[in-house]
């Protein structure tokens, strides 16, 4: 059996699979916000951030990993895993201390790790992926670099708010000294990785690209980056390697606490899209994922590296070889959550049935469908810009705001992703929106396309376990083709005679005109 955790925006999970029936054996999720209340963030990040700062607990990551195994421990036998993969929400950051090393290699199971780690950050709060700060860092370290064009084809992305290295630049000048005294800088995922083998874990090539400081096509880090973004960086960044390489057996500490095997390994971690590329089996190019989570995600394989003209689409290496694009919409779950609690609606007004109400195209009423900052297009957008009839611009008609908020949302993924020039012939579906019949829906008539889902939502954890798979030497495509099948009935076919080509030329029309 192999285990699979995903640390995600707001939760965590494990996952555990067994190659030899082709089964999933357990699943296992805790909520940052339902489980852990102490760490008062109700969606997995501390809200009241100002100036776009978004940051989050890394000692919320442990308390849950922690309860996490415990939980899990009660629904299978731990000493069965013989080694463990996982991915970690991609971008954020955790700053530790000389210390870290130590309390790494030492950690002692009659205590946890929230108490044994407290001492090891050099910086308490983590950058995540939504924070929107860093516009400065991102013009500085495009101008040090001769342009935006250079820094994209070295690293495959422009600089970009989210990404680690101007994070990394904020950290520096604006807290110099805790910057001195930081000896690592992990992502979310080589950080539990770290954890769980006891010493400081490679980054993968997958997460590694969304810092803005690796070398896509070396796949090293790009020392000209290094220096435009901070000083002594090179010392403070782990090596970086392909996800599911083999870091090490599991520390002792989770052996004696929760039952692993001392042979169990742990292999290096990647970010959840590339993690959930794995899950959905799309690591050929050829099919196109899209991921409904707390942000909307939209990536497929490539066989090519090529990058986005307008500058907002990135490319990632693919756990599978090669590389993988993806685009990024903030306004995802948490702008269809803001719609729903404002008209004191439920999912059930998302599904099917309730968009019957209304029809495609939503006789001419359109929405910019975003309830704060979004990073495609860049834009500190406040509350969703309506054009239509009176009464749907006065915020009238539920069943019109969500089918606007939708068709809304599929349109901007459409017109930002028309770069990356796949034919769109079936889209995989993912995500804990995507088991919405209505949402899926919308997503097969705008984009024009059937709509395909797994039994399982959570593709990260999946793909996380099969990664742990092939850190046991197992061969991935053959992994996945046990697992990686769309659920029965799950296809939802595009609504015949529909078009949405006149809608996204409004939509684009209204964007470029926004005021
Ligand atoms: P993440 O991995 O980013 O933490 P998930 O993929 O677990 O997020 O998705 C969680 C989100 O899925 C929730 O925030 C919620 O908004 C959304 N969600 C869950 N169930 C439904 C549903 N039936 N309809 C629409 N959205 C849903
Ligand atoms: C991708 C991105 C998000 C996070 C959180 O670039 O910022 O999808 O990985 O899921």
């Amino acid at each position: 059996m192999h285990l699979g955790i995903d640390s995600s925006t707001q939760s965590l999970s494990g996952l555990v699979i067994d190659v030899t029936t082709g089964q999933i054996v357990a699943e296992k999720s805790v909520n940052f916000g339902l489980d852990l209340p102490q760490y008062g963030s109700p969606q997995g990040f501390l809200p009241g951030g100002t100036d776009g700062e978004v940051h989050s607990q890394p000692r919320m990551w442990l308390a849950a990993l922690d309860q996490m195994l415990s939980e899990l421990g009660d629904l299978v036998d731990l000493s069965q895993i013989r080694s463990i993969g996982g991915s970690g929400q991609q971008h954020g950051s955790v700053y530790l201390n000389a210390s870290a090393s130590e309390c790494l290699a030492n950690l002692d199971p009659q205590s946890d790790l929230v108490t044994q780690l407290q001492s090891a950050f050099s910086r308490n709060t983590s950058p995540i992926w939504m924070d929107t700060s860093t516009g400065s860092q991102c013009r500085e370290i495009a101008a040090a670099m001769g342009g935006d064009a250079e820094v994209c084809a070295r690293s495959g992305s422009t600089a970009i708010e989210r990404f680690t290295g101007p994070q990394i630049r904020k950290f520096w000048q604006q807290q110099p000294a805790d910057y001195d005294a930081t000896a690592r800088i992990h992502l979310v995922s080589s950080f539990l990785c770290s954890v769980l083998a006891g010493c400081h874990a490679a980054i993968d090539f997958g997460d590694g690209a969304g810092m803005n400081l690796m070398n896509l096509a070396s796949r090293q880090w790009d020392y000209d980056l290094l220096e435009a973004t901070a000083p002594m960086l090179r010392v403070k960044l782990p090596e970086l390697a392909a996800a599911g390489s083999v870091v090490g057996p599991v520390a002792d500490y989770f052996v004696v606490k929760y039952g692993f095997s001392p042979e169990c390994q742990v292999g290096v971690f990647t970010g959840d899209n590339p993690a959930s590329l794995v899950g959905m089996g799309a690591t050929s190019p050829g099919q196109v994922v899209i991921s409904l989570g707390t942000s909307d995600t939209f990536f497929a394989g490539m066989t090519q590296a090529f990058t986005d003209p307008r500058g907002f689409g990135h490319v990632f290496g693919n756990p599978g070889g090669g590389y993988m694009c993806l685009v990024c919409f903030r306004n995802g779950s948490l702008a269809r959550e803001a719609l729903r609690d404002q008209y004191g609606l439920d999912w059930s007004a998302f599904d099917r049935v309730a968009l019957a109400q209304t029809s495609p195209g939503n006789d001419g009423n359109l929405m910019l469908p975003f309830f704060g900052p979004e990073i495609t297009p860049r834009c500190d957008f406040e509350k969703p810009l309506r054009s239509g009839s009176e009464a749907f611009v006065r915020g009238e008609d539920p069943a019109k705001q969500v089918r606007a908020l939708l068709e809304g949302q599929f349109l901007n993924m459409r017109l930002h992703t028309d770069w990356i020039g796949i034919h769109v012939d079936r889209i995989l579906l993912t995500g804990g929106a995507s088991r919405n019949d209505g949402i899926a829906q919308i997503v097969a008539d705008v984009f024009g396309a059937p709509v395909e889902r797994l039994a399982i939502a959570n593709s990260a954890a999946l793909g996380a376990a099969i990664l742990g798979a092939v850190t046991s030497g197992q061969d991935m495509g053959q992994t996945q083709s046990k697992f990686c099948h769309p659920a029965h009935d799950s296809r939802i076919e595009p609504t015949r005679g529909v078009s949405y080509d006149a809608e996204l030329s409004a939509y684009a029309n209204l964007l470029a005109h926004r005021s």
